[in-house]
This record gives C-alpha cells, sequence and structure tokens, in this order.
C-alpha cells in the first residue's frame, strides 16, 4: 500500500509519445507513476504514429492538441479509479516537450472558464484552438524560416540574444512559419499562443497562463540578458521585418502587426515560486480535488530535467542515450551558436546550458563493432572495448573525429579523422601500425568527451567554485605548456581563456544507456576532472520528477513566505537517494590538458557545413 499520509505533489510529464504524472510526497519520495501511452489509446482516434503524425514530403511534424487533453481526462480517471486521493494533493506542477506552440481561438478564454465537470475536456475544448494540432519538435519544415532568422540579425548574434541560434523546431520560426506561409487565416483566428509548457498550466488553471520564462527561451523571440522580447525578431515571426519582408517600420502595419504578436504570446513571468493560481473548478469537482491546490507554472522537459536532481552551479548532468546532450547550471551567459542557454526554471541569475551532440552512442558502437570483428567476439559485447579502456595507464596521444552521422557541435558533416600528437604537431594518420583499430577505443570516448570539455569550459569559468584545490603552479604550468605547444585555443570560432581552459565542472552525473558501462563512464569522469565527484543516477521518470519537485519547492516557499535557494532544498536527496555515490574515478584533468588543444586544433581542420 502506498503512504498518502502525507501533503502530496504531482509532476506531470507532457512528452510525444506518453503523458505521465508523478506523485510525491513531502520529502520528495516518488509514491507512484501513472502514465498513458498516446499510441496505445489515440491510434485510429487521432490517426497518429509514435504520438505525432509525420508528412515526410514537407518536414512537418505535429501533435494533436485535442489528444493532450483526452490523456489528461484518462489519468485523472485512472487514479480516480485506484481510489487516489486528490483531495490530499497542494500543488502541481510539470515540464511539456519543449518549442511546440498551441494556437488558441477567440473563444478560448471562455470555454475555460466555463467547463461542465461531467463532460471530457476534448469535446468541450473543440473550439478553443484556431488550429488544433501543435509543431512537435521534430518538425523539420521550416528551413526557409531559419535563413530568414538568420539573415535578420546573423547566426552567431541570434545565439547571443536569444541564446540559440534559429533551430527549425523553435517557437518563433513556427509561428512565422504558421503566420505568414502555411496558416495564414488561423493566425487571424488566433486569440494567444502558448507553449506546451503553459497549454498545461492554462487547462489546470481554467485560464490562458502566461509563458514560463526559462521555457519561454527556446523560442528564438526572447532576448535573455534583457528579459524582454526582441522585436526584430517578434517582427519576424509576425512576417513584417524590415530587412526579410521589407516592411518599413513607419508603416502602421508594422506597428499593428507587432502588437498583435505581442500580444498573442502574452507576457513572460520572470522566474518565480509563487503560483499561477488555483486549479480549476472542474477538476475539484469532476476529480474532488482540493480548491486551494496550487498550480506552478509548468517548464520544459529538459530544464525540469536538471531539477530531479541535487544540482548546483557548475554541475553538469551527462546523458548517454542514443545521442548525447549534456545539461550544465552556470551563472555564466556565454552563448554560442553550438549550444543553447536558457534561464534555469528556479535559480534566478542562473542559466542551463545545453549540449546537444549526433554522434554518441551508435558511434561507439561502431568503433566496439569494428574490434569484436578483429577479434571474432560477440558483436554486441562490450567487453573487449572495457577490457582496452581500463588498461590505458596514459593519454597516448591519440585523438579521433568520430562522426558517422553530421554532428551538430561542432556544426559539420559526416567524417572520421584520426590523429596522433608527436612532438607537438598533429598528424593525421590511417588504420595501421601507428593508430590501430584497438585505439579507437580510448580515442573516441576520450574525444567526445574532450569536445564536451571544451564547451562546457566557458560556460563554468568564473561561475561557481571552478577550481580544485591543487596549487595554482601546477595549473598555471600545465596551461602554458598548453599554450606553448599549441597557441590560442578556438572553439567554434570563439577564443578559449585561460580561465575558461581551467574551469572544473563542480559534479558529474551520468544518466541514460551507456552510463551502465562502467568503464565509458570512468574515463569520461576522469578527463571531466570534477572537484567534487561523478555520480552514476537512474532518474527514470526525471521530467516528470522535476516538475513534482518544482512544485514542492514552490509550495515551501510559499508557505514559508521567503525565496529558499532550490540547490538548498533539493540537496537533502543526497540523504534520501542511495544512488547518488561518488564513483572514485582517478583524476586526469591536469594530464588532459594535451588533449584539449589536440581536440580543438583537429576541430579547426573539419570540413565546414552551412
Ligand atoms: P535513448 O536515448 O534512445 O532513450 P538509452 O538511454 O536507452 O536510449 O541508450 C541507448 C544506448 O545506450 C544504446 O545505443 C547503447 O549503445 C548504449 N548502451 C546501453 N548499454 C550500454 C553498455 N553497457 N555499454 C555501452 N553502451 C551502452
Ligand atoms: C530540446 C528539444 C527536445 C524536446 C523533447 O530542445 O527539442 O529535447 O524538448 O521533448
Amino acid at each position: 500500500m502506498v503512504d498518502y499520509s502525507s501533503k502530496l505533489f504531482l509532476g506531470f510529464d507532457l512528452s510525444t509519445q506518453q503523458l505521465k504524472i508523478i506523485v510525491t510526497d513531502e520529502d520528495l519520495k516518488p509514491l507512484k507513476t501513472y502514465n498513458v501511452e498516446f499510441d496505445s489509446q489515440y491510434k485510429s482516434k487521432y490517426g497518429i504514429h509514435k504520438g505525432v503524425k509525420a508528412n515526410e514530403e514537407d518536414g512537418e511534424v505535429i501533435s494533436p492538441v485535442l489528444m493532450w487533453l483526452d490523456a489528461i481526462d484518462y489519468l485523472f480517471t485512472q487514479m480516480k479509479q485506484d481510489d487516489f486521493p486528490f483531495d490530499k494533493v497542494v500543488g502541481i506542477s510539470g515540464s511539456g516537450q519543449q518549442h511546440g506552440s498551441i494556437y488558441w481561438s477567440h473563444e478560448a478564454e471562455s470555454l475555460l472558464n466555463n467547463l461542465k465537470p461531467n463532460q471530457d475536456l476534448s469535446k468541450q475544448l473543440t473550439n478553443a484552438f484556431s488550429w488544433e494540432y501543435s509543431p512537435n519538435w521534430q518538425d523539420h519544415s521550416t528551413n526557409s524560416e531559419a535563413s530568414d532568422f538568420h539573415n535578420a540579425v546573423g547566426k552567431e548574434n541570434l545565439a547571443k540574444i536569444t541564446g540559440s541560434r534559429a533551430h527549425l523546431r523553435f517557437t518563433g520560426l513556427q509561428i512565422r512559419k504558421f503566420a505568414t506561409r502555411s496558416h495564414k487565416s488561423e493566425y487571424e483566428k488566433t486569440s494567444r499562443i502558448s507553449i506546451v509548457s503553459s497549454f498545461v498550466t492554462s487547462i489546470l488553471l481554467g485560464k490562458i497562463a502566461n509563458l514560463e520564462e526559462s521555457d519561454a527561451c527556446g523560442m528564438n523571440l526572447y532576448n535573455i540578458s534583457k528579459s524582454s522580447y526582441n522585436e526584430d525578431l517578434l517582427a519576424l515571426a509576425a512576417g513584417v521585418n524590415s530587412k526579410i519582408d521589407k516592411v518599413d517600420k513607419s508603416d502602421p502595419i508594422y506597428e499593428k502587426s507587432i502588437d498583435e504578436v505581442r500580444q498573442k504570446l502574452g507576457d513572460i513571468t520572470p522566474i518565480t515560486y509563487e503560483s499561477s493560481g488555483e486549479i480549476s473548478n472542474y477538476f475539484v469537482e469532476r476529480y474532488k480535488f482540493n480548491k486551494n491546490c496550487k498550480i506552478y507554472s509548468f517548464t520544459g522537459d529538459n530544464l525540469a530535467t536538471i531539477l530531479s536532481l541535487p544540482l548546483q552551479p557548475n554541475d553538469c548532468l551527462v546523458s548517454l542515450g542514443t545521442s548525447t546532450t549534456v545539461l550544465l547550471i552556470t551563472k555564466n551567459y556565454e552563448p554560442s551558436s553550438q549550444y543553447h542557454l536558457f534561464k534555469h526554471p528556479t535559480m534566478p541569475e542562473h542559466y542551463m546550458g545545453m549540449l546537444c551532440y549526433c554522434n554518441g552512442s551508435l558511434a561507439r558502437e561502431k568503433a566496439r563493432d569494428e574490434i569484436n570483428k578483429k577479434y571474432k567476439l560477440d558483436q554486441k559485447s562490450w567487453d573487449k572495448f572495457n577490457e582496452l579502456l581500463d588498461s590505458q595507464k596514459a593519454f597516448d596521444n591519440k585523438l579521433g573525429i568520430y562522426f558517422p552521422l553530421g554532428e551538430i557541435i561542432p556544426h559539420a558533416p559526416a567524417q572520421t579523422i584520426r590523429a596522433i600528437l608527436k612532438d607537438g604537431e598533429i598528424e593525421k594518420c590511417k588504420i595501421g601500425d601507428e593508430f590501430k583499430i584497438e585505439d579507437d577505443a580510448c580515442a573516441i570516448v576520450e574525444s567526445q568527451t574532450l569536445s564536451c570539455r571544451l564547451r562546457a569550459g566557458p560556460m563554468l569559468s568564473k561561475s561557481g567554485d571552478a577550481n580544485k584545490e591543487e596549487s595554482t603552479d601546477e595549473i598555471n604550468e600545465a596551461y602554458n605548456k598548453l599554450i606553448d605547444t599549441f597557441g590560442q585555443l578556438k572553439t567554434d570560432g570563439k577564443d578559449q581563456t585561460k580561465d575558461s581552459l581551467i574551469a572544473r565542472p563542480n559534479r558529474c552525473y551520468y544518466v541514460g544507456g551507456a552510463s551502465n558501462n562502467l568503464s565509458i563512464i570512468n574515463k569520461m569522469g576522469s578527463i571531466f576532472g570534477p572537484i567534487n565527484g561523478n555520480y552514476k543516477v537512474e532518474i527514470p521518470n526525471a521530467c516528470a520528477l522535476g516538475g513534482a519537485y518544482k512544485a514542492s519547492w514552490s509550495y515551501k516557499c510559499e508557505e514559508e513566505k521567503k525565496f529558499i535557494p532550490y540547490d538548498d532544498y533539493i540537496k537533502k536527496l543526497f540523504d534520501t537517494n542511495d544512488e547518488l555515490k561518488d564513483l572514485k574515478c582517478e583524476d586526469k584533468w591536469i594530464e588532459y590538458f594535451k588533449g584539449v588543444g589536440m581536440l580543438a586544433k583537429m576541430e579547426e581542420t573539419l570540413m565546414e557545413v552551412d
């Protein structure tokens, strides 16, 4: 029997393929999870496959919005059948897939306000949308809009303003496509635009909620440093940009269109612990929620993920799934067109950096397969690969660029380059006597880790306590040697500084499929060299859990009428989560300065795209 005696919190996760709700108690303990997979329930009703409708011809990938409403009623009904004590829930928050936009009709507000508890949400809200779909993050139908955004303000400058260069899935590009190309008349009929996170907040509140600030950073519209919309970008979304659409700023249509899009998007609420309001009467009457149950703004799924762990400034969460994603917390706003920065959802003056690599596990699997082939071993076994990783005593001056697929960071087409460092010179080479196929095992894990280290450095530098207590002499010596050998280092066109090269993470956490391989994560940990340890964790419901924790932290702050630093609040997880044990990796951070220089120089020779 689940112990529901405490006050309860709910964390939602509305992702591409399912809706999940997790129940937690006051001690951050997960008590129960409910989920509904869209394909298993709604395949025929909504004509979806893997949660979406995809059109291969134009790259459009969309999700039916009414399906999400059905999923909410479905899960609450399941919980009701389980006699779930809805009246004990004091706070709800959660996460949504990032970037997706929802287009509300002019009737939406009044329909939301007058929901009848005896009818399903989807039935009553059919007319609440000017378009009944939401572009999914996998959508790639906005190439022309991406060029427009870059041509309007410049790629690097767009990243500087909004935290990211133009990405096909980002909301601003999607709105431009909607307003100027695909759905002009629906755009006219749109009263408000939500993103997935604020959409769920709105449904639970029974009124259209403002955009949540950290998730709003995934739109390519918001000026992060100024905490306000960027007018040139709003003009692009509305199709009246002076440079691209040739609409003169003095033309009345310009101001009218900017006002309209601003109104549709609405205000962006700065990061806060304050609730957005109480749960709508619909849920109180239909499911017997307590009418005082607070709704706290939902956020994006990656942003919620970092809330699920006791992360502190300069911590890195390394997700080793099919692709590699690194999420890190920083005080530095150091944007780059190669990665993303968002405001942190609960820590004011902090940001979440997000590095997304395409070539992660699959590239490692390819190297493993070649080695196994040579030794006539079972293709799927990691034993030989791991033995090679474990037996390496020191960095042996061999690295590689292993991109079987075109890469995002650095933006480059598919290619493989192997090289050896000899007397300070980098020599490219092929598999042979000097660089054996076995060397790929260490070289790929080292190169992938060094690439993250190069990009994380500028974000971590001076952001927290980013140096270990080794003697300054030791660091200076390693740094001077690095510069003597390689000269000024650049990453993605920007100079690295001494501070960025000597910045260490605070802690590193590893999740995802390949984190089950201790040889891989030990090697990675020894290169990252975090000050306070490497941790392997399992967080199967991370986004939902992060949502529930956001609700419980917000509730606590409201109860105590003061801001409690999120990292202080969440650190009690160290006492309750037995998984949080230091991996005790060997620290080879200084030794890998050489690798840092070598990879940076090798990257300068990559074939470019764009
Ligand atoms: P997804 O990102 O699709 O959710 P997972 O997090 O399950 O995927 O990660 C899948 C990947 O993890 C696989 O491609 C596989 O190469 C890798 N993986 C799983 N177990 C191991 C292991 N023991 N050693 C190395 N890699 C592994
Ligand atoms: C992030 C992104 C994806 C979605 C997945 O930029 O597009 O991670 O958030 O749900």
